[in-house]
């Protein structure tokens, strides 16, 4: 019988097709919800006209409905109506789960149901069913019966924006939390003052606007030295803001204003110097970086303007959390100030062998803003560094920036905590490397790496992992001028980020995310939004095999594009090898590949793979710093070259450590050399070798040592890569140890003086 509708619908589909386009809809979706059940072989058709029905009481349903109208017709082309007493398209509440977010999407034959177990857990019901419609001008659109059942895996899931460095119009934040809304984020971070602009109208303190919301001039690229010369301003008006507030909440997304304190303060400090510690005067920073002008915290001034301002801020939004920054903030104005040297005295804060007194200073600071927080029943955010100094405030959630490990110690603190480690989710950082990407903070996170990304820690115990409330990216605009490049930087990497945020643990498969991205591209190209297209390059994984014993190479690109590659180091073309699944290779070999979409060649990406089958293990006697880890010591003898950025995961970090390796070869081999690269950054702490020593053994346990080089301290800032080779008289031997000694001390002309520097390492070959 089942057969028979089915082949019904497809005549009757042709006999449609004929008139107006058909399409069947899809429910590979992002974010990939819990579990999407067909129910059979039969099909509901959506056509123009067709009713939804909702609580019409309700308006936040209404809303819903509303939404769903547009949607289809954006999409689709559908015309649907809102409103009616029964419709083919039903809106409900009533879903029995303790998440609020939950919802089931049914299609029958009979029509569309979509129960939520809130009017948010419908709202994702919708965004489901937006995106599983085809994307077309008009036509009819075939629904295959399933039933969804789905409900997020974090109650916090965010974004956060910028406006400071570079300001963003209404319209456009009010595209930015649309795309949000599609992707099922819950929370928008408005990162709202910082050194560069003030952007909220203040009625209590108007030059906040007038003066703090300009810039004379902005600097050229990373802090050149050079600057444009032309002015630079913006801000929010209070009405603007709650039209903004209320469009958010609509779309079920509440807005966390940040008003970063007590650093990145120096637009303040421009209209009101007074509440410096030096008076002034000061101007609205016109470079990057971190200003040492900061709130004065022994003036009791300071702290009733940073209260009025807030007041006037809880009033704005209405949500639970008030964002209050608290990174950054450079204690040598407090060291040297009498007003806050004062206040210390008073408060009895003293030196101890985990923080300053001055950190002790910002700890009072950020307590007592909880307290008036929590007075106006509120609850405080801070960035990690809140954690530093042990007043910490009694209630305040930690937003882990620096190293997923802030989050931990918070989490065991029985603080609650929110994931956004500039390691995976900083979208102001490169997410490809060809030299054609627009400049960026730096830094590296592609899109594979945020979908990798796992927040809660596998060391995290397991009755304090509640604590880890969530997880968001962060969108840094120092380099981001425009909205369009905004949008860049965002997309698709907000794809990626949702899955991580919605979707369960154990599903994830960055090939299948790959082939789901491909309708939202084209998703975004109807919408016009712009987004990174590298994603249509061919993307490359590749893993050491010990089994078969070289280096596994899989490709990958989004859905319906095709690869080819080469192995011989010539350019591929459509006659090249197709790839159709992971291969093996060993030797030294260059692999180029390239993905071809609707006929058009994409750039080609390349890669030098050295595999050497001589060698069996690779150990490391000193632990890398836990930041730069990455896949641990295979890292370094896995075929992979590090490029001209230390946090690709090709480089192992190490600070106040050195390079400590024991190398293990299959069997005694005689050898005269050993090479290993370097990678300087001394603008990010990061120094050349000191010294390297190799010793050779034929046990592992009786070494000998057969070279060693010493080389001198850098006297300027540089970056570059760099290779290095020792060569030895021919000696035979099965282990092979490497030890690269680091800047133990950084040198006078640093600013990071005395402090041990970090090293980068890859690379190492024997031969
Ligand atoms: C650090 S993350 C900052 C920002 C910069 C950002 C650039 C944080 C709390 N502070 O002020 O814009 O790096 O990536």
């Amino acid at each position: 019988m089942k057969k028979i509708i089915y082949s019904i619908f497809i005549f009757a589909a042709t006999v449609v097709a004929c008139t107006a386009p058909q399409k069947t809809a899809d429910y590979e979706v992002i974010p990939l919800p819990v579990s999407v059940q067909r129910a059979g072989d039969t099909f509901f058709v959506l056509e123009d006209g067709a009713v939804i029905s909702y609580p019409e009481e309700n308006e936040k349903m209404a809303k819903n409905a509303q939404f769903l109208v547009s949607y289809a017709k954006e999409s689709a082309g559908l015309d649907l109506k809102a409103g009616g007493p029964s419709g083919q398209i039903t809106l409900e509440l009533g879903l029995d789960s303790s998440n609020k977010e939950a919802y089931e999407l049914t299609v029958s034959d009979k029509g569309v149901v979509i129960r939520g177990a809130s009017e948010a857990g419908v709202f994702y019901g919708i965004q489901t069913l937006r995106k599983s419609l085809p994307l077309m001008d008009r036509g009819t659109v075939f629904l295959p019966a399933v039933k969804i059942s789905d409900e997020p895996r974090f109650r916090y899931r965010g974004m956060m924006l910028d406006v400071s460095r570079h300001f963003f119009s209404v319209e456009e934040v009010k595209t930015y939390i649309d795309m949000l809304a599609l992707h099922n984020i819950n929370r928008l971070h408005w990162h709202l003052t910082d050194d560069q602009g003030w952007r909220i109208e203040i009625k209590r303190y108007p030059k906040l606007t007038e003066i703090g919301s300009k810039r004379a001039q902005t600097v050229i690229g990373r802090n050149s030295g050079e600057y444009d010369g032309i002015p630079y301003g913006g801000f929010y008006t209070q009405e603007q803001i709650r039209e903004v507030v209320a469009y958010a909440a609509e779309r079920y997304v509440t807005i966390v204003p940040e008003v970063d304190m007590p650093g990145h303060m120096q637009a303040v400090l421009a209209c009101y110097p007074e509440l410096g510690c030096t008076g002034g005067p000061y101007k609205v920073r016109e470079k990057w970086g971190i200003s040492s002008d900061v709130l004065c915290a022994g003036n009791d001034k300071t702290l009733q303007f940073v209260k009025d301002v807030l007041e006037e801020v809880v009033g704005l939004f209405p949500s639970e959390y008030v964002h209050i920054g608290g990174d950054e903030c450079l204690k040598d104005e407090w060291m040297r100030c009498p007003k806050c040297q004062n206040r210390i005295r008073q408060l009895g804060l003293a030196n101890d062998a985990q923080h300053t007194k001055e950190q002790k200073l910002q700890s009072w600071f950020v307590a007592d803003i909880e307290h008036f927080l929590e007075e106006h029943g509120r609850r405080l955010i801070g960035w990690d560094e809140i954690l530093e100094g042990d007043l910490v405030a009694p209630n305040a959630t930690v937003m882990a920036w620096r190293d997923l490990r802030y989050g931990m110690t918070a989490a065991r603190l029985h603080h609650d905590a929110i994931m956004t480690p500039s390691s995976h989710v900083y979208f102001d950082h490169y997410q490809d490397l060809d030299q054609n990407e627009p400049l960026a903070i730096g830094g590296y996170s592609s899109v594979g790496r945020v979908y990798n990304y796992e927040p809660i820690p596998s060391d995290l115990e397991p009755e304090l992992r509640h604590h880890i409330l969530g997880v968001q990216a962060n969108l840094w605009t120092e380099y981001i001028p425009t909205f369009s490049h905004a949008q860049y930087m965002v997309l698709p990497r907000m794809d990626a980020l949702c899955e991580v945020q919605w979707t369960p643990a154990g599903t994830k498969d960055y090939g299948a995310f790959c082939n789901r991205l491909n309708k939202m591209l084209h998703f975004y190209d109807k919408l016009g939004w712009n987004y990174a297209k590298h994603i249509y390059k061919v993307s490359a994984d590749f893993a050491l095999d010990q089994e078969m014993e070289g280096i596994k190479v899989s490709l990958n690109t989004v859905k319906g594009g095709e690869i080819y590659y080469t192995l011989d180091g010539s350019e591929p073309t459509i006659k090249s090898l197709r790839y159709t699944a992971p291969f093996v290779v060993q030797d030294k070999v260059v692999v180029k590949a390239m993905a071809v979409h609707d006929g058009i060649p994409q750039t080609v990406m390349s890669e030098n793979l050295s595999y050497d089958n001589k060698i069996s293990g690779i150990e490391l006697l000193q632990e890398p710093h836990r930041s730069y880890r990455f896949n641990g010591a295979s890292t370094l003898v896995d075929g992979l070259t590090g490029m001209q950025n230390y946090r690709t995961g090709r480089w192992l970090g190490f600070c106040g450590k050195d390079l400590e390796a024991i190398i293990k070869l299959k069997s005694e081999t005689e050898i005269s050399k050993v090479g290993f690269n370097t990678c300087v950054a001394t603008s990010d702490w990061v120094f050349d070798v000191r010294q390297a020593i190799i010793e050779v053994s034929e046990d592992g346990i009786h070494f000998k040592k057969v070279a060693e080089e010493s080389y001198p301290a850098m006297t300027s800032n540089d970056a570059y890569v760099k290779h290095y080779d020792l060569l030895f008289e021919t000696v035979k031997a099965q282990y092979v140890k490497v030890t690269l000694v680091s800047e133990h001390s950084i040198p006078a002309f640093h600013g990071g003086k005395d402090h041990p520097g970090f090293i980068f390492v890859d690379e190492i070959s024997i031969d």
